[in-house]
């Protein structure tokens, strides 16, 4: 069946496929053949599939479409000023400075939801998008689409399992397989049936199409949502179709064409164009919006002076007790819930809970494709095991995403287990995420009111938890506002500032009153607010003590709490003695462990005497 629904798809194809190249050339770098491939697709689905509102992109019950294979942004610029939300014009900015046409889509742009470019990321944010969908009752579906390349990242499976578990039908996953990578043709160039075998042992159903053919494409989307299944469309195409000097071709790959090259191209191409400026695109249903509101304030919370809490305990209590007037928190973990204590939330709100089983790329993707929808996504598990997703932290940074990290298990103090499940790199690692904040209580209280700050801060928001149980220090109305620290103990004629947090906080205070009974005062700091630090406060109670300052921190001495303070201080002419991790740590009893590695309350003592 040949309509004219076709001829028009094909010919905004084709101007796409023009914009994608002059774009790039104006530009004089990019991706054209990558976006020349997918021109069909991205043609068909923004105008002949997709339901949407043009002119508001952010419409809450609006498809959502992410192009995971970042690098062919200019074909997803083009797309949107062919529906005429800015004009064609402008795509001639493409990755100048002073445009948000960047070279890979960034939320600068309000239809980008998430940046993508690190490959292998979209599916998992795209899962979650999808969750987030069925959560609130919505009928939008999620689009993504991957090159073939990029199909052999791990992140891509661990998410194409989690939509085969929760049977995700309003998640569709386009794969452009046009055989070619960056600097040769991918492992399984177009042997469809293995793109097919893999995506079915998932749990998917799938279709393959010829990727330039807009009635097949067409076909196989109008069976979106039929079964309870995710969908993959495999869409076999040619990297710079419609080119005749170009398609198909090795070596083309992130090369714009020259003047001449492009002339001669468009030569091909412009006969049958067709500008998609007018065409009409099918409304999305008429849905409520999801109440995405801010409660005006929490329940109370009820610990006692001297009752014993482990922090990660204490964050489970948290999300708990503030998930019943905050409708925004869902959470999600890695098949730790009941280590990090997750589960307390899983428990009372189960539907606002996903197991993400252990799959920590995709729980990041996952919280973030929550968050951009509103949500206030809390995903935690091991802190050491926030590592091997550091590359999604770090892309959620540049998607300016709403994500709530809660890391347990820190440091040596966890003990037995040993080495392998002890976070100590992960403060040095949350530090370096652009304007996030890293957060590092040592009580109970101070835990489950900087959940709640976390809760009403937008941005990405680190938690260190503590395996040990440690003493409520805190009275259950004390205030703990991001970038604070409290001052436990100063008294005049202090020698030291000791500066510590989370579990060194209490050796510090052990330390103090030890050192109190020998004659040598110390002045004691919580710095529960790791980043941003409380510079100020830190600067004049160490200004008390002589300049010295001893920090002590259950992290290795790389980047933690001792580097932030010396970083933040030195320019005040403030000495800074770091008490850290400072070997390969071993399996132990927590004690052993804190005291071997010189962070206890007797390696204070003897740093403090060895200082005054
Ligand atoms: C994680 C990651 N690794 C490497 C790259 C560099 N890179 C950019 S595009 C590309 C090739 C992608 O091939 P494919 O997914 O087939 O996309 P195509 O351009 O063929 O559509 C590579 C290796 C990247 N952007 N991200
Ligand atoms: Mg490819």
């Amino acid at each position: 069946m040949i309509d004219t629904n076709i001829e028009l798809l094909k010919g905004i194809a084709n101007q796409l496929r023009i914009h994608s190249i002059t774009s790039t050339t104006a530009a004089g770098s990019g991706h054209p053949t990558s976006c020349m491939s997918a021109a069909d697709v991205v043609a068909t689905l923004f105008f002949g599939h997709m339901r949407y509102d043009p002119k508001n992109p952010h419409y809450h019950n609006n498809d959502r479409f992410i192009l995971s294979k970042g690098h062919a942004a200019p074909v997803l610029y083009a797309a949107w000023a062919e529906t005429g939300l800015f004009p064609t014009s402008e795509l001639l900015k493409l990755r100048k400075f002073s445009s948000d046409f960047e070279g890979h889509p960034t939320p600068r742009l309000p239809f980008v939801d998430v940046a993508t470019g690190s490959l292998g990321q979209g599916l998992s944010i795209g899962v979650g998008m999808a969750l987030a969908a069925r959560l609130d009752s919505l009928d939008y579906n999620t689009y993504v689409l991957l090159g073939d390349g990029e199909i052999a990242e791990g992140a891509v499976w661990e998410a194409a399992s989690l939509a085969g578990i929760y049977k995700l039908k309003n998640l569709i996953a386009v794969v452009d397989a046009n055989r070619l990578g960056q600097s040769q043709a991918t492992a399984f160039g177009h042997d469809i049936g293995v793109y097919r075998k893999r995506f079915e042992a998932f749990g998917w159903r799938v279709e393959d199409v010829d990727g330039h053919d807009i009635e097949e494409i067409l076909e196989v989307l109008s069976g979106v949502g039929l079964n309870d299944q995710p969908l993959a469309i495999i869409a076999r195409t040619y990297k710079g179709a419609g080119v005749s000097f170009v398609q198909d071709k090795d070596g083309w790959h992130g090369k714009p064409l020259n003047k001449d090259e492009a002339a001669k191209a468009l030569a091909e191409l412009q006969p049958s164009a067709i500008s998609g400026i007018g065409v009409s695109i099918p409304s999305p249903s008429l849905l409520p919006a999801p109440n995405n509101s801010a409660p005006a304030g929490y329940p109370p919370l009820n610990y006692k002076p001297g009752d014993s809490v482990a922090t990660r305990e204490a964050y489970g209590n948290a999300l708990a007790r503030i998930g019943e007037t905050d409708q925004r928190i869902v959470a999600m973990d890695g098949d730790t819930k009941n280590s990090t204590y997750s589960e307390k939330f899983m428990k009372k709100f189960p539907a606002r809970f996903t197991e993400c089983f252990i799959a920590e790329q995709c729980m990041v993707g996952v919280a973030v494709g929550f968050g951009v929808r509103g949500k206030v996504p809390f995903a935690s598990t091991f802190a050491a095991f926030f590592t091997r997703t550091y590359d999604q932290i770090r892309v959620a940074g540049i998607s300016q995403a709403n994500l709530k990290l809660v890391g347990s298990h820190v440091g040596v103090s966890i003990g037995e287990d040993g080495p392998s499940q002890m976070g100590l790199e992960d403060l040095a690692m949350m530090r370096a995420i652009t304007g996030g904040v890293v957060l590092y209580p040592s009580d109970a209280v101070s835990t489950e009111k900087l959940v709640e700050q976390m809760a009403q801060t937008k941005g990405i928001c680190y938690l260190r938890t503590t395996r040990p149980k440690t003493p409520v220090i805190y009275r259950n109305d004390e205030p703990f506002p991001i970038g604070g620290a409290k001052v436990l103990r100063q008294n005049a004629g202090d020698k030291v500032t000791v500066i510590a947090a989370g579990i060194t906080l209490v050796e510090a205070i052990k330390a103090a009153d030890a050192l109190k009974n020998e004659g040598i005062g110390i002045t004691v700091i919580d710095a529960y607010s790791i980043k941003p630090l409380a510079r100020d406060v830190i600067r004049a109670a160490a200004q008390k003590t002589n300049n010295l300052v001893v920090t002590v921190e259950d992290h290795y001495a790389e980047g933690g709490l001792g580097d932030t303070v010396a970083g933040e201080l030195s320019a005040d002419g403030i000495k800074v003695h770091k008490l850290a991790v400072t070997a390969l740590p071993r399996s132990g009893k927590a004690e052993e462990l804190l005291a071997h590695f010189g962070i206890d309350a007797a390696a204070i003592v003897k740093k403090v005497k060895s200082l005054s």
